[in-house]
């Protein structure tokens, strides 16, 4: 069997163990213990004159190799073009782009510089699956480097419509590096419907059921909805609900019921309006004043981007304004933690929550609507809220369908939700439930590895 090269921009090494790493990262840690191979990416330092040399920490399940960033690389690769610029232009969020050529130049070079260490390690039989928007020129980078293994690329995040993609100068060179790969996955068809437009229309391309011919080559993509632990997170979510912590939860709302969102602090996640949208509701429905608390768990991150910085006192703002408006001597409508939790904790947290808020503006997926689903009592589970706009929406259709920028909308589906009959609730929560167990993330590591061991190989790819 060929031995698996995994690269993303963090690496999760295997001391974070358990509760703290991702499903994501045990995913891959067990697609590496099977194939054997290695795990390569930003060791999440930065130095002054970094090294070419990765660090390799080798173990019997497979090797992890890291490399540090210098402070030049941290600003203009990871701060400037993934974290200004792709990211809010992938989220449809022009108004919120820094581009600058040097950023975009540095991302270039990291990408250059990160191949290069990586070339000598693998081995001519090895499948290599890149990981996201740092890493789209990877599969170029390495093809100079006379590499000819099978390459796939997938987009944790959405791929925007030809019309947005366009407004990122380079944009050609960025299409042209992913078709470089033999595989590229996403989240959703709709993503692949809008990078086939591309090719379609702006690329000159050939597009058809589950390939592109661009730039030279012939390529596959394919959606593949990446999914969660869900047995795993289940069966944590019974054990939560008799933790400490949620009993501690559970004291301190003393018999009121809980509405929970749980997000990075990141501006394609709705907060803003989430909030409003929960002020809305306390000023059009005054019953459920003093019975409903409404808690967000926010921890802070790409606290160097400066959006993320104005995004933050937004909501601390907010916050306190729906605090100072409508909180009683003993009851607080807004719990605003910007904090991480183990994620047993959060389990228990969803299990206990009547009502799972997840509103992005746009997300590739969002692993928060799966786990919430996944924690829920069989026997009388809670709702959820769902954003047209996440890539969840397109198998999660037993939740509440919300359009995030309509805050009156939003508000009305928490009403409804908070007044839902057990019946519909149970009904709507088996459908998803259903689809959260099969969709999950080993399903989702199992097809794109088989797609990608299918992609014909680099020797018979077709020219455009
Ligand atoms: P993210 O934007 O990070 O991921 P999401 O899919 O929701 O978004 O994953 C977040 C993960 O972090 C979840 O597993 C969640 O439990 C955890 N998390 C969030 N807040 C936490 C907290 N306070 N404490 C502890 N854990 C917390 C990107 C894309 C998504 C895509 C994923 C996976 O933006 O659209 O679903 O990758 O592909």
């Amino acid at each position: 069997m060929a031995r698996l090269v995994i690269v993303s921009n963090r690496v999760a090494l295997p001391r974070e163990r358990g509760a703290r790493a991702g499903g994501l990262a045990v995913a891959l840690r067990e697609a590496l213990a099977k194939h054997g191979g290695l795990w390569f990416g930003w060791s999440g330092e930065t130095s002054a004159e970094a090294s070419d040399t990765p660090r390799v920490l080798r173990t019997p399940q497979g090797a992890y190799a890291t490399l540090d960033l210098s402070e030049a690389e941290h600003a203009g690769f990871y701060v400037g073009f993934a974290n200004s610029t792709l990211w809010p232009l992938f989220h449809y969020r022009l108004g919120l782009i820094d581009f600058r050529r040097a950023a975009f130049e540095a991302y270039l070079g990291v990408n250059r510089r990160f191949a290069a260490a990586l070339a000598p390690m693998v081995e001519p039989d090895d499948l290599v699956w890149v990981h996201d928007y740092h890493f789209i020129p990877m599969a170029t980078k390495l093809r100079k480097l006379g590499l000819r293994n099978r390459i796939g690329f997938f987009l944790h995040i959405p791929f925007p419509a030809k019309e947005v993609l366009t407004a990122l100068p380079g944009h050609e060179r960025l299409v042209a590096d992913l078709c470089a790969y033999d595989l590229v996955g996403f989240q959703t068809q709709g993503d692949v419907e809008a990078f086939q437009g591309y090719i379609a229309s702006e690329a000159g391309g050939r597009v058809g059921d589950g390939w592109v011919e661009a730039f030279g080559r012939r390529l596959r993509v394919g959606a593949f909805p990446i999914g969660i632990d869900a047995e795993a997170f289940a069966e944590a979510a019974v054990k939560a609900a008799a933790s400490e912590e949620t009993q501690r939860l559970k004291d301190s709302l003393a018999g009121r019921r809980l509405m929970i969102g749980v997000d990075r602090l990141d501006h394609s996640k709705g907060l803003p309006k989430r909030f409003e949208a929960f002020q809305e509701l306390l000023g059009t429905h005054p019953e459920h004043r003093g019975k409903v608390t409404f808690m967000q768990i926010a921890p802070i991150s790409r606290g160097e981007v400066a959006q993320y910085r104005t995004l933050r006192r937004e909501l601390e703002g907010l916050a306190g304004r729906i605090n100072g408006k409508y909180a009683e001597f003993d009851w607080a409508p807004v719990r605003y933690l910007n904090r991480a939790f183990v994620r047993t904790t959060l389990a228990g947290f969803y299990r206990f929550a009547c009502v799972g808020l997840v509103t992005p503006l746009r997300d590739g997926m969002n692993l928060v609507a799966k786990e919430y689903v996944a924690a829920q009592d069989p026997a009388d589970p809670g709702v959820l809220i769902l954003s047209r706009f996440a890539g969840a929406a397109r198998e999660l259709d037993g939740a509440l369908i919300v359009n995030p920028f309509d805050i009156d909308q939003l508000a009305a589906a928490m009403h409804r939700a908070l007044r839902m009959p057990l019946d519909e609730r149970r009904a709507r929560w088996s459908g998803m439930m259903d689809i959260v167990r099969r969709h999950d993330i080993t399903h989702w590591r199992e097809t794109f590895m088989a797609a990608l061991i299918a992609a014909p190989p680099v020797s018979s790819a077709a020219a455009a």
